[in-house]
């Protein structure tokens, strides 16, 4: 009888590994999946919302050569065509906060997408790839965001160490207070920002076997991988007709806000930064450059079939003369109506409006 039962033990153990070491790897299986239950009493998940762990379409993993996701991922626009793998201010390369990509088949380091699918609650999901797994690693991950459609001078709030960002949206991963959260960053550059909401991070996040990453990276034993997170733009105040531009960036300090403690910016070789005069003098003006990428997208374009805007809009037209005497500035302009029209005075912002139907 002993004998027996140590024989079936034997062969439970041997059965168990020979399963996951068969789908531990596979491209698209969500193998940390969240936990989350829904808004309402429901059960929809945004980040699988056929709720089969698994991110591609067919629930089989990636097809061969492709990411065919379920989720239709928007990329956020990068400054350089390849995120490059060892790029890290800190932390080590093809490592866990090195933001990877692959051009070469469209694929990009860091994605957002929007799901008003569920009535009352409206999600904006991210996603980002880095090289490796961090396992129980302490390390932050970010996205940036503007929602005032201004960077670097035109921003009031700008100052040397965050030219812009009103928010960011940030994973605490795994330490002893695990989270993701939306934190008020507004004119603040030591990463104290302040949190205007907390999500369990066994809710609001999941870990994804990427198929794609730089191929220097490619046989050092690590998986390329996505993180996926969420929120719900209530909780930041915002709504689907807010316009944001973003930027993502991670820390190998998660205590704190990503800014104080830059690793690597997706989008860019990091290594450059310093090297190229004015446009890419310090870490300031690169994220100007990323964000001025980007027109200013309202939530509610990111959703299936969207995009970020990009490109400059056309120069309002002011009627004149202005005397000193005038109180007010009048003009007109060839963007949709709900346009932003931001006045200078010798380089200083004095006022803002938004275009109407009769100019502004
Ligand atoms: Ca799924
Ligand atoms: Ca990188
Ligand atoms: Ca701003
Ligand atoms: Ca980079």
């Amino acid at each position: 009888m002993h004998t027996t039962i140590k024989t079936f033990f034997a062969i439970l153990i041997i059965s168990t590994v020979g399963i996951g070491s068969l789908s531990a790897q596979t491209p698209g299986d969500i193998y940390d999946p969240s936990s989350y239950t829904g808004d309402g009493g429901g059960v929809y998940n945004p980040m699988d919302p056929n709720e089969d762990n698994w991110a591609d379409e067919n629930g089989t993993g990636y097809d061969a050569g492709v990411e065919n996701d379920e989720i239709a991922w928007i990329q956020i626009p990068q400054l350089s065509t390849i995120e490059p793998d060892n790029d890290t201010e800190t932390g080590g390369g093809c490592g866990s906060t090195d933001f990877v990509d692959q051009p070469i088949v469209g694929e990009s380091a860091s994605y957002v997408y929007f799901d008003d699918s569920q009535p009352g609650v409206e999600y904006l999901l991210y996603r980002v790839r880095v090289a490796k797994d961090p396992g129980n690693g302490a390390f932050g991950y970010s996205i940036l965001v503007d929602t005032d459609g201004r960077i670097g001078n035109s921003d009031p709030n700008s100052v040397a160490g965050n030219p812009g960002f009103e928010y960011e949206v940030r994973i605490k991963h795994k330490n002893t207070d695990a989270f993701v959260a939306i934190e008020d960053i507004d004119g603040i550059t030591d990463g104290s920002g302040s949190q205007l909401k907390t999500y369990d991070l066994d809710d609001n996040f999941q870990k994804v076997y990427a198929r794609f990453e730089d191929p220097a990276c490619t046989g050092n034993g690590e998986d390329p991988i996505f993180f996926d997170f969420f929120v719900d733009i209530a909780d930041f105040g915002l709504t689907s007709s807010s316009s944001i531009r973003l930027a993502a960036a991670t820390s190998t300090q998660p205590s704190k806000g990503v800014l104080s403690n830059v690793s690597d910016i997706a989008g860019i070789d990091d290594t450059v930064i310093g090297t190229l005069g004015d446009s890419l003098a310090n870490q300031d003006s690169v994220f100007i450059e990323l964000i001025n990428l980007q027109s200013p997208t309202p939530i509610s374009d990111l959703g299936t079939g969207g995009c970020i805007k990009t490109g400059t809009s056309d120069t309002p037209t002011v009627f004149d003369p202005i005397f000193d005497s005038n109180r007010r500035i009048n003009g007109y302009s060839t963007e949709p109506e709900g346009a932003i029209v931001i006045v200078f005075s010798n380089g200083e912002v004095i006022d803002t409006t938004n275009v109407s139907s009769t100019g502004f």
